[in-house]
Order: C-alpha cells, then structure tokens, then sequence
C-alpha cells in the first residue's frame, strides 16, 4: 500500500494498552489514499449519496437533505494497516445506524455494505459492523468540516477495523445479501481486518 517513511513516535505511558500489536501512535492524522483528491466546486449541485440493493426502495440524498439528518459525535481511535495509529479522534456526522432508519426498510437478506467512493474505490463491511454505535458517516473531523484531503464532503468511519475500511468521498451505499470485496480487500488484504488479530494480509 504506502510506507510512512518515518521515525516511530515513543508510546505515552498508559496507552499501550490501546495500541494494537505492530502499531506505532502519531499525533498527526496522515493523509493517505490512492488516487487524487477529488475537488468539488459546489456541493449543492455535483454531489448526492446514492444507496441501493437489498432494501425496499433505492433513494438517493441531496447535500442539504443528507445535513438535516440528525447528528452526533464519536471519539474513536484509528489503526492504519502501514502501522500508523491515532488516539482519540473526534468526528461528527450521522450514525449508521440512523442513517438505516431514516431509509426504506432493509430487506432480511441485507447482510453486507459495499462503500462506493469517488473514483471507483470501494470498501466492504459486514452490515452489524456498521449497525454499531461508533460507525458513522462522517463530514467533520475535531469541530471542522472534513478537508478535501480527508474526505469532504463525507466519509464513512468504520469501527474495530483497520482504516482503510473508512471510505473517503463517499457517494454510495450498497446493501447486499452477499459480500464482495472491496478495492484493497481484492489487492490481498485482509477482509476481516482486525487490527487486535494483526489481520492485514488476506491467508
Ligand atoms: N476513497 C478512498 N478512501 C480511503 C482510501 C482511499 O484510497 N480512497 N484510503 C484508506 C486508507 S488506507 C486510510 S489509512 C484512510 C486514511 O484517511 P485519512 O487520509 O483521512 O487519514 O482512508 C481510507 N479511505
Ligand atoms: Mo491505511
């Protein structure tokens, strides 16, 4: 994937407990992806949230119809597979979990999400994955809008999974019955992608 090229920060006494096994703790929060950084001159008029699959009816969210959702905070710390992690990390947006209620009802075959992002990249998680309390389809990040660099307009934020699984510049939400792989899943990385079990490589 990308190598941080960089000396490991020492680990703050106490927090050791929360670094997950090969990880060193940073106090930055890297850019990393691949692909460029999409620019988007107008929300409003060049942006929507699709989602589709396995639930009633498909439904597409406009910016400001996607903003009036209700919001809410999550703290949370990030593991990413080339070893970097960072505690503590404050987003807002809207929880999965709301976002689910406010669609047409999910069919009971919807088992999996495939994450659709501007340029074709995706990311796959289990569906209770998302349906727990921190995963968050995130727009801010410590008070701020998200930057273009780290996902505006939207990002999804996927809890107890490496990082990749946070998709950047979101613009789809695909139910399925079931999973398939998504960008880095299909280049050998792992599906589960715990960072507690050190599952980066696919077996
Ligand atoms: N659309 C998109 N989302 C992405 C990626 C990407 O390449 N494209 N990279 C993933 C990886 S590997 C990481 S570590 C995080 C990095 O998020 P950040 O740049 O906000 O720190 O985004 C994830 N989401
Ligand atoms: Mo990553």
């Amino acid at each position: 994937m990308f190598n941080l090229n960089k000396k490991h920060d020492s680990t703050p006494p106490g927090k050791e407990d929360r670094v997950p096994p090969g990880q060193y703790l940073t106090d930055k929060l890297p850019v990393m992806h691949y692909g460029n950084v999409p620019q988007y001159e107008d929300v409003a008029q060049h942006w929507d949230l699709r989602v589709w699959g396995e639930l009633d009816a498909p439904m597409t969210f406009r910016f400001a119809e996607f903003r009036a959702l209700p919001c809410c905070e999550v703290v949370t710390d990030i593991h990413c597979v080339t070893r970097w992690s960072k505690l503590d990390t404050r987003w807002e947006g809207v929880r999965f979990s709301a976002f689910v209620a406010a669609l047409p009802p999910l069919k009971p075959s919807a088992r999996f999400v495939l994450a659709h992002c501007e340029q074709g990249y995706t990311a796959n998680v289990p569906l209770e994955v998302l349906l727990q309390p921190q995963a968050l389809l995130a727009y801010k990040y410590e008070g701020e809008e998200l930057t273009p660099e780290h996902g505006y307009p939207l990002r999804l934020l996927t809890p107890g999974k490496y990082f990749w699984k946070s998709a950047k510049w979101l613009r789809g939400i695909e139910f399925l019955s079931e999973d398939q792989l998504g960008f880095w899943e299909r280049y050998g990385y792992s599906n589960h992608a715990d960072p507690w079990q050190e599952e980066r490589y696919a077996e």
